[in-house]
Protein backbone atom coordinates (compact mmCIF):
# COMPACT_ATOMS: atom_id res chain seq x y z
CA UNK A 1 0.00 0.00 0.00
CA UNK A 2 1.10 3.64 -0.91
CA UNK A 3 1.47 6.53 1.57
CA UNK A 4 0.97 10.00 0.82
CA UNK A 5 2.86 12.07 3.30
CA UNK A 6 1.55 15.71 3.80
CA UNK A 7 3.70 18.58 4.50
CA UNK A 8 3.43 22.26 4.71
CA UNK A 9 6.50 24.53 4.54
CA UNK A 10 6.65 27.79 6.29
CA UNK A 11 9.66 30.62 6.92
CA UNK A 12 10.63 34.31 6.15
CA UNK A 13 10.19 35.28 2.90
CA UNK A 14 13.49 34.56 0.53
CA UNK A 15 14.98 31.66 2.75
CA UNK A 16 14.46 29.50 -0.27
CA UNK A 17 11.09 27.88 -0.25
CA UNK A 18 9.86 27.64 -3.03
CA UNK A 19 13.09 26.50 -4.50
CA UNK A 20 12.63 23.43 -1.64
CA UNK A 21 9.56 22.43 -3.18
CA UNK A 22 10.63 23.05 -6.36
CA UNK A 23 12.98 20.48 -6.59
CA UNK A 24 10.99 18.03 -3.84
CA UNK A 25 8.61 18.68 -6.66
CA UNK A 26 10.58 18.72 -9.81
CA UNK A 27 7.91 21.34 -10.39
CA UNK A 28 8.98 25.37 -11.46
CA UNK A 29 6.94 27.53 -9.33
CA UNK A 30 8.09 31.23 -9.48
CA UNK A 31 11.34 31.89 -7.15
CA UNK A 32 11.77 35.77 -5.78
CA UNK A 33 14.67 37.46 -6.23
CA UNK A 34 13.17 40.55 -4.10
CA UNK A 35 11.96 40.28 -0.73
CA UNK A 36 8.27 41.36 -2.09
CA UNK A 37 6.40 38.41 -1.07
CA UNK A 38 3.88 40.68 0.41
CA UNK A 39 0.59 38.72 -0.31
CA UNK A 40 0.83 35.52 2.71
CA UNK A 41 -0.90 33.20 -0.10
CA UNK A 42 -0.05 29.66 0.25
CA UNK A 43 0.03 26.99 -3.04
CA UNK A 44 -0.25 23.00 -3.22
CA UNK A 45 2.13 20.88 -5.37
CA UNK A 46 0.87 18.06 -7.24
CA UNK A 47 1.38 15.07 -5.48
CA UNK A 48 4.74 13.46 -6.33
CA UNK A 49 6.36 9.83 -5.68
CA UNK A 50 9.70 10.48 -3.31
CA UNK A 51 10.46 6.83 -3.17
CA UNK A 52 9.40 3.60 -3.66
CA UNK A 53 5.48 3.64 -2.47
CA UNK A 54 5.55 6.82 -0.76
CA UNK A 55 4.49 10.29 -2.46
CA UNK A 56 4.40 13.60 -1.15
CA UNK A 57 2.10 16.40 -0.85
CA UNK A 58 3.60 19.76 -0.46
CA UNK A 59 2.40 23.12 0.96
CA UNK A 60 4.08 25.88 -0.06
CA UNK A 61 3.40 29.41 2.02
CA UNK A 62 4.61 32.94 1.62
CA UNK A 63 4.94 32.91 5.42
CA UNK A 64 5.29 36.09 7.40
CA UNK A 65 8.19 38.32 6.94
CA UNK A 66 8.64 41.96 8.67
CA UNK A 67 8.49 43.95 5.61
CA UNK A 68 4.82 42.55 5.46
CA UNK A 69 3.57 43.62 8.73
CA UNK A 70 2.81 47.67 7.55
CA UNK A 71 1.10 46.39 4.19
CA UNK A 72 -0.78 43.48 4.20
CA UNK A 73 -4.48 44.80 4.04
CA UNK A 74 -6.39 42.68 6.81
CA UNK A 75 -8.93 41.67 3.80
CA UNK A 76 -6.07 39.97 2.48
CA UNK A 77 -4.53 38.18 5.37
CA UNK A 78 -8.17 36.90 6.38
CA UNK A 79 -8.77 35.71 3.24
CA UNK A 80 -5.83 34.31 2.76
CA UNK A 81 -5.64 32.36 6.00
CA UNK A 82 -9.29 31.05 5.57
CA UNK A 83 -7.66 29.65 2.17
CA UNK A 84 -4.77 27.96 4.14
CA UNK A 85 -6.98 26.23 6.40
CA UNK A 86 -9.04 25.52 3.72
CA UNK A 87 -5.84 23.93 1.95
CA UNK A 88 -4.79 21.85 5.42
CA UNK A 89 -8.23 20.56 5.75
CA UNK A 90 -6.45 16.45 5.16
CA UNK A 91 -3.91 17.66 7.87
CA UNK A 92 -0.05 17.38 7.60
CA UNK A 93 2.24 14.66 8.56
CA UNK A 94 5.01 17.46 8.98
CA UNK A 95 6.07 20.89 8.74
CA UNK A 96 9.35 22.54 7.63
CA UNK A 97 10.74 25.81 8.44
CA UNK A 98 12.44 27.18 5.95
CA UNK A 99 15.68 29.11 6.73
CA UNK A 100 18.63 31.00 5.52
CA UNK A 101 21.39 30.91 7.51
CA UNK A 102 23.65 32.06 8.96
CA UNK A 103 21.31 34.87 10.88
CA UNK A 104 18.72 33.74 13.11
CA UNK A 105 15.96 36.73 13.53
CA UNK A 106 13.22 37.83 15.59
CA UNK A 107 10.99 36.20 12.17
CA UNK A 108 12.30 32.70 12.70
CA UNK A 109 10.30 33.25 16.15
CA UNK A 110 7.21 34.34 14.89
CA UNK A 111 6.93 32.35 11.91
CA UNK A 112 7.23 29.53 14.89
CA UNK A 113 4.95 30.46 16.83
CA UNK A 114 2.44 31.00 14.20
CA UNK A 115 2.38 27.83 12.10
CA UNK A 116 3.74 25.44 14.65
CA UNK A 117 2.15 27.01 17.88
CA UNK A 118 -1.09 28.64 16.85
CA UNK A 119 -1.91 26.66 13.54
CA UNK A 120 -1.07 22.83 14.48
CA UNK A 121 -1.36 23.13 18.48
CA UNK A 122 2.36 22.07 18.72
CA UNK A 123 0.75 18.58 17.54
CA UNK A 124 3.01 18.05 14.26
CA UNK A 125 6.45 17.16 14.24
CA UNK A 126 8.84 19.84 12.65
CA UNK A 127 12.31 20.17 10.90
CA UNK A 128 14.37 22.99 9.86
CA UNK A 129 15.64 22.91 6.88
CA UNK A 130 18.82 25.69 6.62
CA UNK A 131 19.81 27.12 2.90
CA UNK A 132 22.54 28.71 1.82
CA UNK A 133 25.15 26.54 2.99
CA UNK A 134 27.13 26.11 0.04
CA UNK A 135 30.32 27.66 0.92
CA UNK A 136 30.35 24.98 4.03
CA UNK A 137 31.92 21.39 3.58
CA UNK A 138 30.59 19.53 4.79
CA UNK A 139 27.15 21.44 4.69
CA UNK A 140 26.16 20.38 7.88
CA UNK A 141 28.88 22.22 9.68
CA UNK A 142 26.51 25.05 10.42
CA UNK A 143 24.20 22.90 12.14
CA UNK A 144 27.29 21.61 14.29
CA UNK A 145 28.46 24.99 15.60
CA UNK A 146 24.45 26.65 15.79
CA UNK A 147 22.61 24.25 15.87
CA UNK A 148 21.47 24.24 19.65
CA UNK A 149 20.53 28.66 19.50
CA UNK A 150 17.30 27.27 18.08
CA UNK A 151 17.01 25.46 21.63
CA UNK A 152 17.85 28.01 23.23
CA UNK A 153 15.23 30.08 21.54
CA UNK A 154 12.80 27.55 22.60
CA UNK A 155 12.11 26.53 19.21
CA UNK A 156 12.16 22.59 18.64
CA UNK A 157 13.31 20.95 15.91
CA UNK A 158 13.40 17.12 15.44
CA UNK A 159 16.20 17.68 12.86
CA UNK A 160 18.37 20.28 11.36
CA UNK A 161 18.89 19.78 7.59
CA UNK A 162 22.20 22.04 6.14
CA UNK A 163 21.41 22.65 2.65
CA UNK A 164 21.41 24.60 -0.77
CA UNK A 165 18.22 25.02 -3.26
CA UNK A 166 20.21 27.96 -5.40
CA UNK A 167 19.92 27.24 -9.04
CA UNK A 168 21.36 28.99 -12.16
CA UNK A 169 23.87 31.59 -12.54
CA UNK A 170 27.64 30.96 -13.12
CA UNK A 171 27.53 28.20 -10.23
CA UNK A 172 24.82 26.38 -11.86
CA UNK A 173 26.75 23.01 -12.33
CA UNK A 174 27.62 23.39 -8.37
CA UNK A 175 24.29 24.55 -7.65
CA UNK A 176 23.45 21.12 -9.31
CA UNK A 177 25.18 19.01 -7.36
CA UNK A 178 24.48 20.50 -4.39
CA UNK A 179 20.65 20.52 -4.85
CA UNK A 180 20.86 16.63 -5.59
CA UNK A 181 22.58 15.96 -2.34
CA UNK A 182 20.02 18.49 -0.42
CA UNK A 183 16.63 17.10 -2.27
CA UNK A 184 17.76 13.46 -1.09
CA UNK A 185 18.61 14.89 2.53
CA UNK A 186 15.63 16.78 2.95
CA UNK A 187 13.69 13.26 1.63
CA UNK A 188 15.13 10.95 3.93
CA UNK A 189 14.24 13.50 6.99
CA UNK A 190 10.62 13.73 5.29
CA UNK A 191 10.62 9.93 5.56
CA UNK A 192 12.33 9.53 9.31
CA UNK A 193 9.88 12.05 10.89
CA UNK A 194 6.75 12.60 9.09
CA UNK A 195 3.86 11.20 11.21
CA UNK A 196 2.27 7.76 10.06
CA UNK A 197 -1.17 9.81 9.39
CA UNK A 198 -1.61 13.11 9.06
CA UNK A 199 -2.23 15.20 11.63
CA UNK A 200 -5.21 17.06 11.13
CA UNK A 201 -5.90 20.65 12.31
CA UNK A 202 -9.61 20.24 12.86
CA UNK A 203 -12.16 17.95 12.03
CA UNK A 204 -15.39 19.54 12.42
CA UNK A 205 -16.91 22.96 11.30
CA UNK A 206 -16.68 23.74 15.08
CA UNK A 207 -13.37 23.07 15.12
CA UNK A 208 -12.60 24.86 12.44
CA UNK A 209 -14.17 28.04 13.37
CA UNK A 210 -12.21 27.71 16.83
CA UNK A 211 -9.17 27.51 14.47
CA UNK A 212 -9.77 30.31 12.90
CA UNK A 213 -10.42 32.36 15.67
CA UNK A 214 -7.05 31.32 17.33
CA UNK A 215 -5.48 32.06 14.38
CA UNK A 216 -6.69 35.27 13.31
CA UNK A 217 -6.18 36.63 16.75
CA UNK A 218 -2.26 35.95 16.34
CA UNK A 219 -2.70 37.13 13.37
CA UNK A 220 -4.24 40.52 14.00
CA UNK A 221 -1.82 41.13 17.32
CA UNK A 222 1.21 40.01 15.06
CA UNK A 223 -0.07 42.72 12.11
CA UNK A 224 -0.93 45.40 14.52
CA UNK A 225 -4.87 45.62 14.10
CA UNK A 226 -5.90 44.77 17.30
CA UNK A 227 -9.11 46.01 17.31
CA UNK A 228 -10.10 43.63 14.60
CA UNK A 229 -9.63 40.73 16.88
CA UNK A 230 -12.41 38.48 17.60
CA UNK A 231 -14.95 39.31 20.36
CA UNK A 232 -15.80 36.81 22.80
CA UNK A 233 -18.83 34.39 21.27
CA UNK A 234 -18.50 36.94 18.11
CA UNK A 235 -19.89 34.88 15.13
CA UNK A 236 -17.58 34.88 12.05
CA UNK A 237 -19.56 36.72 9.71
CA UNK A 238 -19.61 39.60 12.10
CA UNK A 239 -16.26 39.75 11.91
CA UNK A 240 -15.48 39.63 8.62
CA UNK A 241 -17.95 42.45 7.84
CA UNK A 242 -16.21 44.49 10.49
CA UNK A 243 -13.36 43.79 8.86
CA UNK A 244 -14.81 45.27 5.75
CA UNK A 245 -16.02 42.64 3.70
CA UNK A 246 -19.69 42.90 2.46
CA UNK A 247 -22.30 40.71 3.97
CA UNK A 248 -22.62 38.60 0.40
CA UNK A 249 -18.85 38.16 0.24
CA UNK A 250 -18.79 36.89 3.75
CA UNK A 251 -21.21 34.26 3.19
CA UNK A 252 -19.59 33.11 0.23
CA UNK A 253 -15.66 33.07 1.99
CA UNK A 254 -17.16 30.73 4.30
CA UNK A 255 -19.20 28.83 2.32
CA UNK A 256 -16.12 27.52 0.51
CA UNK A 257 -14.90 26.47 3.82
CA UNK A 258 -15.57 22.18 3.99
CA UNK A 259 -14.23 20.01 6.77
CA UNK A 260 -11.95 16.52 6.50
CA UNK A 261 -13.12 13.81 4.58
CA UNK A 262 -13.22 10.78 7.59
CA UNK A 263 -11.19 7.89 7.09
N1 LIG B 1 22.79 31.06 -2.34
C1 LIG B 1 21.63 30.41 -2.19
N2 LIG B 1 20.50 30.94 -2.74
C2 LIG B 1 19.35 30.24 -2.58
C3 LIG B 1 19.28 29.01 -1.87
N3 LIG B 1 17.98 28.59 -1.91
C4 LIG B 1 17.29 29.53 -2.60
N4 LIG B 1 18.11 30.52 -3.02
C5 LIG B 1 17.76 31.73 -3.79
O1 LIG B 1 17.11 32.64 -2.91
C6 LIG B 1 16.09 33.37 -3.59
C7 LIG B 1 14.75 33.20 -2.87
O2 LIG B 1 14.34 31.85 -2.95
P1 LIG B 1 12.81 31.40 -2.89
O3 LIG B 1 12.80 29.93 -3.10
O4 LIG B 1 11.98 32.23 -3.78
O5 LIG B 1 12.47 31.75 -1.36
P2 LIG B 1 11.02 31.86 -0.66
O6 LIG B 1 10.64 33.31 -0.71
O7 LIG B 1 11.25 31.41 0.74
O8 LIG B 1 10.08 30.98 -1.42
C8 LIG B 1 16.09 32.83 -5.01
O9 LIG B 1 16.85 33.70 -5.80
C9 LIG B 1 16.77 31.48 -4.90
O10 LIG B 1 17.42 31.08 -6.09
C10 LIG B 1 20.50 28.48 -1.31
O11 LIG B 1 20.54 27.42 -0.69
N5 LIG B 1 21.63 29.23 -1.50
MG1 LIG C 1 8.23 31.51 -2.27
Amino acid sequence: MSQTIRVLVFGTTGTGKTSLCNALTGENQKVSNDALGVTFKSYTYEEVEISEGKSLIITDTVGLNESARGSVPSRDAVKALIKLLQDSKEGYNLLIQSFRIPRITQAEENNYEFFVKTISGSKIPTILVASGCENLEPMSKWKEENGNTFERMGLEYKDIICSCFASGGRLASVYDELRDESRQAVIEAIEAYATVEPVKLYTTMESFMILLKRSWNWLAGWLGVDKLMFQLNEPLIQLLIRIGFSREEATLLLGEVGVPTSK
